[in-house]
C-alpha cells in the first residue's frame, strides 16, 4: 500500500501526524512509539516566555471527550531552542514546532528563531488555543488578525507555515481564506471546541479555570464538519484533526479533502493508537480495493445523496 501524501511542499511518509500538546517534545513518547513509522509530530506550543499554565484541575474526563485547561505551560522559547528543538530534530520523522504570542511581534520572533536555528520542517502557528486569556483564540477568530499574524510569520520562515484554526467560530471558512491569503502553506483544522463541565451537588466546576477546550470522540462529527468547510474554501493543504480514533475516522477527512490527519486523544488514552490507527487504514483501504492513501482524498459526493453503506 503506497501511503506516501504531500502536504504542499512536506512530503510524509503516511498521513498521520501526532497532534501539538499530546507528546511533549518527543521524549514522553519514546518507549511507546516508533517515530519512524509516523507520519510527523507536532511538538507541544511554545511561547516566547515560560508559562505556568493555569490551576489545577486542568483535564476532566467527560462522555467520549477530554475537557483541559492546561493554559500552555512551557519553559520558553529560550528552552525549546536549547532542549526541546534539538532532540526533536532527531526524530526520524517530520518535525513540526509549534509557537503561541500574545502580539503578532512575539509570533514573528520566535518563527525566525526556530527557522534560523533549523531542525523543524515546518513551523504550526497556534492561533486557537482557548485556554489563555492574551493571545490564544483572538487571532484566530478574527479574520483581518489572522491574515495579519500569517503574513508576519511567513515573511521571517524559510519553513512551510502552518495555521491552526479554532473551531469556536461562526464562518471557519472565512478565516481559513484569511490565512491562505497571508501566506499559509497549510492549515490544521482544528483546535479544541470550547466547553465546561460542572459537579452540581457542590455548584462547582471540575476545571481550574472553569472552562476548557473538548477533544477526543465526542467532537468528530464537528470536527469533520469544520474540515470539510475549510477545504471547501482554500487551494492549500488541509489537515484534519479532532476525535480521531480510528483507520475509518483518518479515511473519512481525507474523503472530505484533507491530505493529512492529526491524533491527539486517542494517543492519550493508548501511547500506541497511532500504529494500530495506521494498520486499520491500510486495512480498510485494502479491503476497498484503493492501493493508495492519496486515492482516497477528496472523494466526497454530496450530490450523490446519502449512504447506504451503514
Ligand atoms: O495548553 C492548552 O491549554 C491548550 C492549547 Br496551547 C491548545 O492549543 N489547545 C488546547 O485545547 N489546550
Amino acid at each position: 500500500m503506497d501511503l506516501h501524501t504531500a502536504l504542499g511542499p512536506l512530503q510524509l511518509r503516511n498521513p498521520l501526524i501526532m497532534a501539538s500538546g499530546t507528546f511533549g517534545y518527543g521524549w514522553e513518547f519514546r518507549d511507546f512509539l516508533d517515530y519512524s513509522r509516523l507520519g510527523g509530530v507536532i511538538a507541544k506550543t511554545v511561547t516566547i516566555r515560560p508559562r505556568k499554565g493555569n490551576p489545577p484541575p486542568r483535564t476532566c474526563e467527560t462522555a467520549c471527550g477530554v475537557l483541559n485547561s492546561i493554559g500552555l505551560p512551557n519553559g520558553g522559547i529560550d528552552e525549546f531552542l536549547r532542549v526541546g528543538l534539538p532532540y526533536l530534530s532527531r526524530l526520524d520523522t517530520c518535525r513540526i514546532a509549534s509557537i503561541a504570542g500574545e502580539t503578532v511581534d512575539e509570533f514573528v520572533e520566535m518563527a525566525r528563531r526556530i527557522s534560523n536555528q533549523g531542525g523543524a520542517d515546518a513551523i504550526e502557528v497556534n492561533i486557537s488555543c482557548p485556554n489563555v486569556k492574551k493571545g490564544g483564540m483572538a487571532f484566530g477568530a478574527d479574520a483581518p488578525a489572522t491574515e495579519q499574524v500569517t503574513r508576519a510569520v511567513r515573511a521571517v520562515c524559510a519553513v512551510p507555515v502552518i495555521v491552526k484554526l479554532t473551531p469556536n467560530v461562526t464562518s471557519i471558512g472565512e478565516i481559513a481564506a484569511a490565512a491562505q491569503a497571508g501566506g499559509a502553506d497549510i492549515i490544521s483544522a482544528v483546535n479544541t471546541f470550547l466547553g465546561m463541565a460542572v459537579s452540581w451537588p457542590d455548584a462547582r466546576p471540575m476545571l481550574g479555570n472553569i472552562v476548557g477546550g473538548l477533544s477526543g470522540p465526542a467532537i468528530k462529527p464537528l470536527a469533520l464538519r469544520n474540515v470539510w468547510e475549510v477545504a471547501r474554501s482554500v487551494d492549500i493543504p488541509v489537515m484534519g484533526v479532532g476525535g480521531i480514533v480510528t483507520g475509518a475516522d483518518v479515511l473519512e477527512f481525507m474523503t472530505v479533502g484533507a491530505r493529512a490527519v492529526q491524533i491527539g486523544t486517542a494517543s492519550l488514552v493508548e501511547p500506541t493508537a497511532m500504529e494500530r490507527i495506521l494498520s486499520e487504514m491500510v486495512a480498510e483501504l485494502d479491503e476497498h480495493g484503493f492501493s493508495s492513501a492519496e486515492q482516497a482524498l477528496g472523494r466526497f459526493k454530496p450530490s450523490q445523496g446519502p449512504s447506504c453503506c451503514r
